[in-house]
């Protein structure tokens, strides 16, 4: 399977288990896992049949690593990025120093006027690293990289999560925490 494939079932993956599991006809349990077998059921009456072997390809070898199988390899589940409403159950957890979020540059004004905003995900995403940040901001315009003082917003009371990933997710950040460039 060449890569633009397995992006595309990746793809198709984020789109079920973030946002639209009924276009396959299923539904999420409330920590976002679905049993693999009705998985694969369900995307084989959709058309859109796809082997156990593949699957756990795409999971491997996904750049982000997206997708996470429970410990007995029965459920899968989507790391972060929901839009449905659904409870990943981190613990809270300390934040580095600093965290960085990518954004294109049309946003930048509004960010500077309002904090980062959740908007349509469950959390505002920060990385660790300035690369994966810009490549996030880069998806939609010139990408522009803001730091977040993050511990100082930890210190402040603000919860932070982890995700196995290693995106750290926020409630929001007031424009207070951020130094722009
Ligand atoms: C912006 C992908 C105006 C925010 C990526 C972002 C990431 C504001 C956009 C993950 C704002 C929301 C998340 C404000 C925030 N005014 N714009 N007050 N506050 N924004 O896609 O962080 O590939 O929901 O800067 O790689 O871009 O899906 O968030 O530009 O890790 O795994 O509003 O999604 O991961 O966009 O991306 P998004 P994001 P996956």
């Amino acid at each position: 399977m060449n890569e633009k494939e397995v992006r595309r079932k990746s793809k198709f993956l984020s789109l079920v288990l973030r946002h639209q599991p009924e276009t396959i006809g299923i539904s999420l349990d409330e920590s976002g896992w679905i049993d693999v077998e009705e998985l694969l059921a369900s995307m084989a009456r959709h058309g859109k049949s796809m082997s156990r072997n593949t699957l756990e390809m795409v999971v491997r070898t996904n750049d982000k690593q997206r997708f996470s199988f429970d410990e007995t390899g029965t459920r899968i589940r989507a790391n972060q990025g929901h839009s449905i409403n659904i409870d990943l159950g981190y613990e809270a957890a300390v934040p580095p120093e600093i965290l960085f979020h990518g954004t294109p540059r049309q946003f930048v004004d509004s960010i500077a006027r309002e904090g980062l905003k959740k908007m349509q995900r469950h959390h505002v995403h920060l990385h660790v690293d300035e690369q994966t940040s810009l490549t996030v901001g880069r998806r939609r315009g010139t990408p522009v990289l803001l730091s977040v003082r993050s511990l100082e917003m930890h210190e402040a009371g603000c919860e932070f999560f982890v995700t196995p990933n290693q995106v750290w997710l926020t409630e929001s950040v007031p424009a207070a925490y951020i130094d722009f460039p």
